[in-house]
């Protein structure tokens, strides 16, 4: 028996898959993870035992830098939120959420605009505008490289809905990387889920993690942001949150609000503030004990 260092590319039906000095080696989870359960994700830091005649384990999981239940990812740099201008439509609330879940976790949230070139891109990019987040249209030239150049040197996730285009814009990237892809069902006008679980692969000099997308996407209760740490989790917000006449606003609509002001003025979206309305309100909601 020898112990390895690896890094989990892949799990699959209680197997996880372990790179450790070029090899890939399926492991099992030992025992002790399910007890205290904690579930080795994709991008884990781990310490397996490679046996001869017996299965291979996963013993250890080094400490995580952060981790994301949406999609299952840990220790990840910076997450491209795939938004596709039509087929599927943005949900805006939807990104939003997903950006704000980024901030709080100090991953990088970057959105990738896909399917430009078959209707407008003018909803998503109004909407980003102001947001200090980097927005990237897949439609432009040197897109690919800016993207590319973002990721060396880091670990990056992808995420969005099911049918945006992850997979073919890691094709577009990394063509030696061959993922399936499919187009969306013209009857439910959703994707298919074509990709099954998330898997890492090493590109652009660095790792990047594809993930299955969703079609829908639940509250989870330990997804939700304390509601008094949501703002800075909204980076265009944070240069107003001082300036609130009380120093309990809540930003929602409070009388001599900075933020509020902000948006009638235009300078920041309004539909960034009615995201954060309804996630403020979601988290007013549940009990603070109940979020992890
Ligand atoms: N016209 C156009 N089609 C695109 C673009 N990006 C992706 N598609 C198409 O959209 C369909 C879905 O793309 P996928 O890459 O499979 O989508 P995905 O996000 O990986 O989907 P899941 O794996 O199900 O989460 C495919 O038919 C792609 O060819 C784009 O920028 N323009
Ligand atoms: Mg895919
Ligand atoms: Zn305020």
């Amino acid at each position: 028996m020898a112990k390895q260092q690896g890094i989990i590319i892949k799990g699959i039906g209680g197997f996880y898959y372990v790179e450790s000095a070029d090899t890939v080696y399926e492991c099992k989870a030992r025992g002790v993870f399910r007890k205290s359960r904690i579930t080795p994700l994709v991008g884990d830091f781990v310490t397996i035992s490679v046996n001869e005649n017996s299965e291979n384990t996963v013993d250890e999981i080094h400490s995580r830098k952060n981790f994301l239940n949406r999609p299952p990812v840990s220790n990840i740099d910076n997450l491209i939120i795939v938004i596709s201008t039509t087929e599927p439509k943005p949900n805006f609330l939807v990104s939003d959420r997903i950006i704000a879940n980024a901030e709080y976790k100090n991953i990088e949230p970057i959105i990738a605009i896909s399917k430009g070139d078959i209707f407008s891109e003018s909803a998503v990019k109004e909407v980003y505008a102001n947001s200090g987040i980097k927005v990237i249209s897949l439609s432009e030239n040197g897109s690919i490289e800016e993207l590319s150049s973002l990721m060396k040197d880091k670990t990056t996730a992808f995420t969005g809905n099911s049918g945006v285009g992850k997979s073919t814009l890691l094709n577009r990237l990394a063509p030696e990387l061959n993922l399936a892809t499919a187009p969306i069902s013209q009857k439910l006008g959703r994707g298919r889920h074509t990709t099954r679980q998330a898997e890492l692969f090493k590109v652009c000099g660095g790792f990047v993690v594809d993930t299955p997308g969703f079609s829908s996407f639940d509250f989870e209760k330990n997804e939700i942001i304390p509601k008094n740490e949501l703002a800075y989790c909204f980076r265009e917000f944070r240069e107003y949150l001082n300036g609130c006449k009380f120093s309990t606003c809540s930003h929602t609509g409070d009388k001599g609000c900075k933020i509020c002001e902000a948006v009638s003025d235009g300078k920041i979206s309004k539909i960034r503030h009615e995201n954060y309305i309804s996630l403020y309100k979601a988290a007013s909601e549940i009990n603070e004990w109940e979020i992890k």
